[in-house]
């Protein structure tokens, strides 16, 4: 089960600290919040705030430029030499932002051995990964919350592709095709890829497994299972309870590794999961500090 990696992806994963659940008490990461912009409306976000598919809603995380967020990966790696993963995770879609792209270009130039790491709603996907391979992106998650069309219809307000708002199931077909194109060619070209999906009572719940099984024939090598956070369009609905979002990934798990640890981190959090240290302070972070 699983696709086929290379050593030195294999290193990479054992020190990532949302891919492989032995590393997160080791291993940390960095979010560097360098992208706003978002090119989706998922009805269970607010837009003001972090974006929900990978991040802590009702967290409003202050917006870098690619020159400062390479000042704080400088000031971070040099502090917590157990941080490996530089990543980028909004507040918005990263693929929406050039800024993802001028700042990992200059992260990676300082530091070559870090694990570049970013988390997008995927409709720019299959147009970005050239950019996203030159800069050296080995490990992307993807959220996939349906794919069926008429399901994506329910949890996508609209999408705004090529300068056009889409919405209703022209909206859910487009960002469907390219999350699935793009995850394909992703993992051809050698990237790593974690699917998340916000489990949603009565809309997709019961529907999760058929995304695990599609993820299995691409070749995903983990999925998160993310309980909904009901705010924003989907203020209304309730969100699952522990017993249920458990019941989902047993039955996910045949197809694709379950990942249980995640801790829905904000847009500018760093070091361990369980211990981010942007809130911290100064006094709690320097008894870490190496
Ligand atoms: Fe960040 Fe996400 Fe990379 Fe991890 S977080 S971009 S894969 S480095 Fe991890 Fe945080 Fe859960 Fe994300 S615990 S919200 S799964
Ligand atoms: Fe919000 Fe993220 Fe969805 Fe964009 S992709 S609308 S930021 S949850």
């Amino acid at each position: 089960k699983g696709p086929i990696l290379g050593e030195e992806i294999r290193r990479k994963i054992s020190e990532h600290p949302c891919y492989d659940k032995n590393a997160q008490h080791k291993f940390g990461r960095i979010h560097l919040a360098v992208a706003p912009k978002c090119n989706i409306q998922c009805n269970f976000c607010v837009r003001e705030f972090d974006c929900v598919n990978e991040s802590r809603p009702g967290v409003t995380s202050k917006v870098l430029s690619p020159q400062e967020a390479l000042e704080k990966t400088r000031q971070i790696l040099a502090d917590y030499p157990f941080i490996k993963v530089v990543a980028i995770a909004g507040p918005g879609d990263p693929l929406a932002n050039d800024e993802t792209f001028e700042a990992f270009e200059l992260i990676r130039k300082e530091f070559p051995e870090v694990t570049l790491c970013m988390s997008t709603n995927g409709l720019m996907l299959p147009e970005k990964l050239p950019d996203m391979l030159r800069v050296g992106v080995s490990t992307l998650t993807v959220t996939v919350n349906a794919i069926d069309p008429e399901i994506q219809a329910k949890i996508v307000n609209h999408v705004v592709y090529h300068g056009k708002v889409y919405r209703g199931v022209e909206a859910a077909e487009i960002q469907i095709k390219n999350q699935l194109e793009g995850i394909k060619a992703a993992i051809d070209a050698g990237i790593v890829v974690k699917v998340n999906t916000v489990l949603i009572p009565g809309i997709n719940d019961k529907h999760v497994v058929e995304i695990a099984r599609k993820l299995n024939e691409l070749g995903v090598y983990i999925m998160n299972v993310m309980p909904l956070i009901n705010q924003g369009a989907f203020a209304h609905l309730e969100p699952p309870t522990a017993e249920e979002r458990k019941a989902v990934q047993e039955a996910c798990e045949p197809y694709v590794m379950q990942m249980r640890h995640c801790r829905q981190c904000r847009s500018d959090a760093y070091g361990l999961l369980a211990q981010d240290m942007s809130q911290m302070s100064e006094e709690r972070r320097n008894l870490i500090k190496i």
